[in-house]
């Protein structure tokens, strides 16, 4: 079984790492709440290591309902100029986050819900799919924009797996936390781990996506391998990347972004041309690959879809 769907290459990369495998059992120990070390330890690392296998069925069909008004960005492009804090602050990181290692990949549901777990990603997946590609447009909050085919699975299945308490309200996300592997979180200025946060209504939106995979093929490591979040009518730090845990929240959390410069980062971030960035304007936005300068649009072009969200909030709040 683990042999048909894991290449060689793969497994002895996974197998071979002892630090990774020993930094996921702990990840998992912390979560679970388990203090102790000792069989339970050794048997909990065993049996995450024994399920290990990539998230597989790339590539998945189109959904045809989201169409682009742009060409589709070079792959080239996507995939080597991103934005990762975790491997450095600026663009071309990709090289350095070769090092992660992302199968296997324990995640942790928990929090306000009735159905907590843990489980490796590709099981997550496999629970929450079929999966589907879809093309989305993208806008940092930097002013540049791509457009691109992401695979996944509507964030929404997750959120129905896990099965909400009526006390909750948020979804908090967390990215993986380990310096080693990750030298930007030895920059102890940044609060580590990464932490996005969505209201549960934005996160269980048609357009809330949980991708796996990107141009037809797995996500590649810089762009967030092998979970992560994508939420287009959004400033794209709140697409967090390589997603560890899943907690449901009554309150909403202090974001990564808002906790490092809460002046300039709020928490919904919604995309409005007409609300600058305390120190630039969010009228246009730089196409990645052909740097053409082009409008940009509210809610990133997604207003007909989302608008209805927010007809109970403070505007105010919704563009920063
Ligand atoms: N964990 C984590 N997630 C993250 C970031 C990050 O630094 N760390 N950067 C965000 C920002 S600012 C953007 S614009 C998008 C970039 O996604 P891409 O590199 O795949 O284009 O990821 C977002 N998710
Ligand atoms: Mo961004």
């Amino acid at each position: 079984m683990l042999l048909k769907r894991t290449p060689s290459w793969h497994m002895k990369e996974s197998l071979a790492t002892d630090e990774h495998i020993y930094h996921n059992r702990r990840q998992f120990l912390k979560a679970a709440g388990l203090s102790g070390v000792g069989l339970m330890a050794a048997s909990t690392g065993l049996s995450s290591l024994a399920e290990a296998a990539p998230i597989t069925g790339f590539p998945a069909m189109r959904n045809q309902a989201y169409q682009l008004d742009r060409d589709i960005t070079p792959e080239d492009e996507a995939t080597t100029y991103t934005n990762f804090y975790e491997f450095g602050s600026n663009k071309n990181i990709w090289r350095k986050a070769q090092k992660l290692v992302t199968d296997p990949w324990m995640v942790t549901i928990d929090g306000l819900c009735q159905n907590p777990m843990e489980l490796d990603a590709a099981d997550l997946i496999k629970k929450t799919g079929p999966m589907e590609e879809r093309l989305y447009r993208h806008r940092c909050v930097e002013a540049w924009a791509m457009a691109v085919p992401w695979t996944g699975v509507p964030l929404a299945k997750l959120v129905a797996l896990a099965d909400p308490k009526p006390e909750a309200r948020y979804l908090v996300m967390e990215t993986f936390l380990d310096p080693k592997v990750a030298p930007g979180q030895s920059q102890s200025w940044f609060p580590w781990p990464y932490v996005e946060a969505l209201r549960l209504d934005e996160a269980t939106h048609e357009l809330a996506f949980l991708a796996t995979g990107l141009y037809g093929k797995e996500m590649p490591k810089q762009n967030g391998a092998p979970i992560r979040l994508v939420v287009p009518w959004k400033y794209g730090f709140k697409s967090i990347k390589s997603i560890t845990r899943f907690s449901f929240a009554a309150e909403a959390p202090l974001s990564f972004w808002q906790e490092s410069n809460g002046n300039e980062y709020g928490f919904f971030a919604n995309v409005n041309p007409e609300v600058p960035h305390r120190r630039w304007s969010q009228a246009t936005e730089r196409l990645l690959g052909t740097n053409e300068r082009v409008p940009t649009q509210l809610y990133n072009g997604y207003g007909d879809l989302v608008a209805g969200l927010y007809q109970n909030d403070n505007p105010k709040e919704l563009f920063f």
